[in-house]
Parts: C-alpha cells; sequence; structure tokens
C-alpha cells in the first residue's frame, strides 16, 4: 500500500532526489490559462459570462452574488457547522491579531529617522475551489489574516454550482456572511483570477489574490503575479511524521489517511527511527483505510510515488530528511517531541506530539492551514497578516543630518559612475559636499 525507503546508514549527499515528491507541471497549463486571461482582461463581464457557461455549464445573469443568497445560506446552515465555524474563526482570530505589526521608528543619526510604516494591500480576491473540494474552513484561513491586517477591500469568488442554481456552494456562502464578506462571485478557475486581476464592469480589479484552487488558478496566478501579489501556488497537500518507537500506530496511520484523503496526489510521508512502528503503521493502515469513505483516493495517495516510509538510523538523520522534504504540515511524534520540534528549520507548520495532529490544524488549532508545499517551505511561509502588509520606509533627515551623510553617499556615487547622485546632495548645500 505504501513504499519504502531505507536511509539507514549513511544519508545520500542530496536527500531530495531520494525523497518521494509529486511534480505538478503548471507550465504545461500556462498556455492554456492565457487566452481566458486575455479575454477577461478585454472583454471584462461578457468574457466572464461566456467561460462560466463553457466550463461550469451555468448561465450567469451577474457574476456578483445576491445579498439575499448569503443570508439564506447563513439561515440554513447546520447549527453544528455554523458553531465550529465560529468557533474556529474565534481561534483564528486570536492567534492572526497577535501577528499585526507595530511600526517602528529608528533613529539613526540625530534628525535622521527611518520609520517602517506597514500598511495593508488595497484590495484582495480570495479565490475559493468548487467542485469536490468545498471547503468553508479555508474561507476562514484567508479571509481572517487578510481582515485582521486591516485590508480595506475584500472579495470571495467560488465556482457557481449547477446544483445550488448556479451559485457557489452554500456552506461557502454561509462561511463568508459569519465572516461579514458581503463581495461574494460566482466565477471559478482561471477566469476568476483574470476577473480580480484586471477589474471587469461588476468587479472593481483587486491588488492581490490569493487562496488555494486547481492547476488552471495556480496557472493564472502564475500568469498574473507582477500585476499583482499572490500568496503561493498551494500544490497537493503533504505531511510527514517524524516519529520514533514511542508513536502510537494507530496515530500514525490515522494521520497519514487524514491528509491522503484530499486528493489521490495528495503525499504522506512517515520518517522513522523504528522498523517496528513502520512495520505496525503498514499493518494498520489497510484496516483505517477500508472503513473510511474515500478509501479509492486514499489508497492511490498513499501507493503514488509521493508517499512513502522512509527509515532513519535517527532522529538526527530524521530531523535532516524532514528538513530536506520541507512538508507543508509536519507532525513530530517521538519523546521529548517539543525539543525534536524546536530544532526543525523547513516546515509549513509543526504539530509537535500526540495530541496536536493536522486536522487540528486544518480546522481548529488557531494556525492558518494555507501553507507552502512542494519544498517551498524552506523558503515561505503560510498565509498570516504579513502575506497583505506592506512595509514602507519612510525617510526623514534633517539638513544636518542630510550634511553628516554627504560626504559618503558623494563617494559611492562616485565610485558607482553615477555623478548625478552626489549632485542631488550638493545642490542642497550650494554645491559644495560639507566637510
Ligand atoms: N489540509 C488542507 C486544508 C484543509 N483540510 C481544508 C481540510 N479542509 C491543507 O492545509
Ligand atoms: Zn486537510
Amino acid at each position: 500500500m505504501i513504499s519504502r525507503i531505507d536511509l539507514r546508514g549513511s544519508l545520500p549527499a542530496d536527500l531530495r532526489d531520494v525523497l518521494p515528491r509529486a511534480e505538478l507541471d503548471v507550465e504545461a497549463a500556462l498556455e492554456k490559462v492565457r487566452p481566458i486571461c486575455e479575454d477577461v482582461r478585454h472583454r471584462g463581464a461578457a468574457a466572464v459570462r461566456e467561460l462560466t457557461a463553457r466550463f461550469d455549464g451555468v448561465e450567469l445573469e451577474s457574476a456578483r452574488v445576491p445579498a439575499q443568497a448569503l443570508t439564506r445560506a447563513l439561515e440554513e446552515l447546520d447549527p453544528a457547522v455554523r458553531a465550529a465555524l465560529e468557533e474556529s474563526i474565534r481561534r483564528a482570530r486570536l492567534v492572526h491579531r497577535d501577528q499585526r505589526r507595530t511600526d517602528t521608528t529608528t533613529q539613526v543619526v540625530p534628525g535622521g529617522t527611518v520609520t517602517e510604516r506597514w500598511v495593508p494591500v488595497d484590495r484582495v480576491g480570495l479565490y475559493v475551489p468548487g467542485g469536490r473540494a468545498v471547503y468553508p474552513s479555508s474561507v476562514v484561513m484567508n479571509v481572517v489574516p487578510a481582515q485582521e491586517a486591516g485590508v480595506p477591500s475584500l472579495a470571495v469568488s467560488s465556482p457557481p454550482q449547477k446544483e445550488f442554481g448556479g451559485l457557489p456552494h452554500p456552506t461557502i456562502l454561509a462561511a463568508c456572511a459569519l465572516l461579514g464578506v458581503d463581495e461574494v462571485y460566482a466565477v471559478g478557475g482561471a477566469q476568476a483570477v483574470a476577473m480580480f486581476a484586471y477589474g471587469t464592469e461588476e468587479c472593481p480589479p483587486a491588488t492581490m489574490v490569493t487562496g488555494p484552487g486547481n492547476i488552471w488558478v495556480a496557472a493564472a496566478k502564475r500568469l498574473l503575479k507582477g500585476r499583482i501579489g499572490i500568496d503561493s501556488e498551494a500544490g497537493p497537500t503533504e505531511i510527514a511524521v517524524l516519529a520514533d518507537e514511542t508513536a502510537d500506530p494507530v496515530h500514525v496511520a490515522a494521520d497519514l489517511i487524514s491528509q491522503a484523503e484530499h486528493d489521490v496526489i495528495a503525499a504522506s510521508v512517515l520518517v522513522t527511527t523504528s522498523v517496528e512502528l513502520a512495520d505496525a503503521v503498514e499493518k494498520e493502515l489497510p484496516g483505517q483505510v477500508a472503513a473510511t469513505r474515500h478509501g479509492e483516493r486514499i489508497t492511490e495517495a498513499l501507493a503514488g510515488r509521493q508517499s512513502g516510509i522512509v527509515l532513519v538510523s535517527d532522529v538526527e538523520d530524521g530531523l535532516k530528511v524532514v528538513d530536506a522534504y520541507a512538508a507543508e504540515h509536519l507532525e513530530i511524534q517521538t519523546a521529548d517531541a517539543r525539543a525534536v520540534a524546536a530544532r526543525v528549520r523547513n516546515a509549513g507548520a509543526i504539530f509537535v506530539g500526540p495530541y496536536a495532529p493536522v486536522s487540528l490544524g486544518d480546522y481548529m488549532a488557531g494556525s492558518n492551514h494555507v501553507l507552502p508545499t512542494g519544498g517551498c517551505a524552506c523558503h515561505s511561509s503560510g498565509l498570516s497578516v504579513q502575506t497583505f502588509l506592506r512595509g514602507i520606509h519612510v525617510v526623514d533627515y534633517s539638513r544636518e543630518a542630510l550634511a553628516g551623510a554627504a560626504p559618503h553617499v558623494c563617494a559611492l556615487a562616485d565610485a558607482e559612475d553615477l555623478p548625478a547622485h552626489g549632485a542631488a546632495i550638493r545642490a542642497r548645500f550650494d554645491w559644495e559636499v560639507p566637510a
């Protein structure tokens, strides 16, 4: 059901060559997505309507979801789901509120200061997938950090669903209503990203587009990046578990299965020092998979070349392996898990010990579940308040403070053969460089 890689003994020089990982060919999707984006750019709302009819089989009168549809979705939401979403929002707000930055002012020299002013982007378009992956939890994870960052204008777009009268999934609409988002569009795929990037008669352009999506959404984000800011191109979800003989195989198997449930290309990787644990997890998997609803999808994900069990000699090597893998989600299920977790350098989020499974983080830990995938955790972080802020340096120097810097500016400008740079300083001192 799941393959094994034995790295006991010495580790290969480049671990990434031997570790399981899927490749998503976003590049190949770019050419298909380009004409869609161009069409929306030139023909606006009419193009969005036609593309929606073609790809979603839905005739939109207007892309904008009416306010009554949001209210109705909230009224009709299952009370248990409503309570869970409310608690998820409350916890996420606690964590994300603490991420807010205060402006800092540094006195560099007397009379010379640099202030870093944190300013939210003007308008964010949040993409929420439809189809098989209807995740109201992802609405929470995208909207909460943008709101806590103070983004003044926020819109959500999600594909129209035929079975819901051409509106996005009602749970998505209800989550928007709970979060106070009233600007929602029934548009999916690349055309939604293009709608946000270029704006249409119905939807003002956004400065940033965030949120997960399929390969078309990822390709559109890549294509339009620069014109708009993006978060990351979220790839298939990943879980890595670093475990020793103290881990419970029932829990480890359940956690590997939990993320494999997302997609046939989702990755579940166990890195362990214990052959006994590896054997026990392998033995545990088929029973648990058979008992769950999406067994087929999970089996394919676990058997795929992106998943596997990696055997290592000790926790030290295990740490090297998980750092090289840079998982979106990393669980530490070892003795002294906190100390081991503290040594991890590359992961989107780390889940410490037996009572912090990834599913908790997906919904209710307060942490964000939009995290870097595909090894991007070695250079990027998950969605946060910071994603939506820009730090603007405000430079404020007095005449005396500038005089103090003048000779150095002129020397460096000359060294770079940019004399007009120096002249801009000297012009303020009657063309003399102050002594
Ligand atoms: N594990 C997914 C998020 C999610 N799980 C949504 C359930 N719903 C990526 O972090
Ligand atoms: Zn999940």
